[in-house]
């Protein structure tokens, strides 16, 4: 097993938000393509439920696509908050969109903390290139908070795994061109015997089913991925076999500050819709933003984005310090970010009034995209569960 990530190695002066000068021209670069190339086209995607590939071609030349990858792959050498400072900005506009970076993140950290070198340089540079997506396979129709409830199969056959079954709600899927699966290898051995495989489409048996169509993040791809006698080389294996539960855990210790980071992102985007509106409508011959139940309103839920801001930073660069201990705020910060995400949105819809409610604002797609955030990568309910179990455990090993 490769070492697991031990974050970025940069020296740089630190600026507002002590986000450091890479940091603050990731943001400033995603502003730009936000505001120049998605918001004049989020209301088509979110509309037809196309695929973005125009603007990810942007985040490709932009360099954006490997913000989170090493240098010596081809990336900018970042790690978890410069992915998080790229998906708030972006999601600030249209988090369906952003989710073709942040999902390709989630797809990529199990050849991150688990690949071998062969691995990393085969898979890494593409990504981080901007040439391919990558996308996770976790989820079945019988497997979803029950993570360990996997039951596609990998069967070896000399030098080949062969795969059968169906996962089921994969982000990117379609899209991505480099897919991380967990399935198992012993069934008898529960959540000790998944396997994770790195799958490339156009292997043949691997094909494409249902393409879902959602309340919310339109614009982001979430399809079937159907395994049938799908061969793929042993080389292909991430870590050993039996570690594709842990790797499925800490991929998701490592991605879930990026779906806070979405969150954050929605959660600021519609305060500052909420906060325009009311300087702009006038009632009573006044802007709205005069009335003091419109301004604690407003009080309220930007309080609430810094609070949420505050814990994504802290989540991610304690991640990014190289921390093991890392599931409790991880959790902590997806759970917070999320709800906020939900509450601010659903605030701003009401500050909008009727206007609010119609889709020629955006606060109404802002409000169905925030709500996937507190039900993917882990219910909130899941989340609770992983921040209790490892309260316990401190305290634990604190008395012994
Ligand atoms: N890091 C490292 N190891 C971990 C871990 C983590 N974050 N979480 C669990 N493990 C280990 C446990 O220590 C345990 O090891 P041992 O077998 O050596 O004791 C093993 O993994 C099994 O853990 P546990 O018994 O807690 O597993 P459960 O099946 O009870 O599942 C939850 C635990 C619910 C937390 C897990 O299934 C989960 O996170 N589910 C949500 C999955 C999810 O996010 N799905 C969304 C789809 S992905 S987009």
């Amino acid at each position: 097993m490769a070492a697991a990530r031990s974050g970025p190695a940069r020296e740089e002066k630190l600026m507002d938000y002590g986000l450091t000068e890479t940091q603050v021209m990731i943001r400033d670069l995603c502003r730009q393509i936000a505001e120049e190339k998605i918001k004049p086209v989020r209301a088509h995607y979110d509309e037809t439920g196309e695929f973005p590939h125009e603007i990810v071609k942007a985040f490709a030349e932009a360099d954006l696509c490997g913000v989170y990858i090493e240098e010596q792959y081809g990336g900018l050498g970042g790690g978890v908050m410069d992915l998080s400072v790229a998906v708030e900005e972006l999601s600030k506009v249209c988090s369906g969109i952003a989710l073709a970076l942040a999902a390709t993140a989630l797809g990529t950290f199990p050849i991150i903390l688990f690949g071998n070198e062969e691995q990393k340089k085969k898979y890494l540079p593409r990504i981080a290139k901007g040439e391919a997506l990558a996308a996770f396979a976790l989820t079945e129709a019988n497997a979803g908070s029950d993570a360990g409830g996997v039951q596609t199969t990998a069967v070896k056959d000399g030098d080949f795994y062969v795969l059968n079954g169906t996962k089921q709600w994969i982000t990117n899927g379609g899209e991505a061109d480099i897919y991380t699966v967990i399935a198992k290898t012993d069934k008898t051995k529960g959540a000790r015997g998944a396997s994770a495989f790195i799958v490339e489409k156009g292997t043949p048996g691997f094909d494409f089913g249902k393409k879902e169509n959602k309340m919310g993040i339109r614009a982001s791809a979430t399809r079937e991925l159907i395994f049938q006698d799908c061969r793929i080389p042993k080389e292909n294996l991430l870590g050993r076999e039996g570690m594709g539960f842990i790797v499925a855990m800490k991929t998701l210790d490592n991605s879930r500050p990026g779906v806070a980071a979405q969150a954050l992102g929605i959660a600021a985007g519609a305060l500052d819709e909420a906060v325009e509106y009311s300087r702009q409508r006038r009632q009573f011959g006044q802007p709205i933003a005069s009335f003091q139940g419109v301004q604690f309103m407003l009080a309220d839920m930007a309080t609430q984005v810094e609070a949420a801001r505050a814990l994504v930073y802290a989540a991610a660069r304690y991640i990014d310090s190289g921390a093991k201990d890392i599931s409790k705020i991880s959790a902590m910060c997806k759970l917070f970010a999320s709800d906020t995400a939900m509450k601010v949105t659903t605030d701003a819809v009401q500050v909008l009034g009727g206007y609010g409610y119609m889709k020629e604002y955006p606060v109404e797609k802002m409000m169905r995209d925030a709500k996937i955030t507190q039900i993917y990568e882990g219910t909130n309910q899941i989340q609770r569960e992983v921040i209790g179990l490892a309260l316990v455990r401190e305290s634990a090993s604190k008395k012994k």
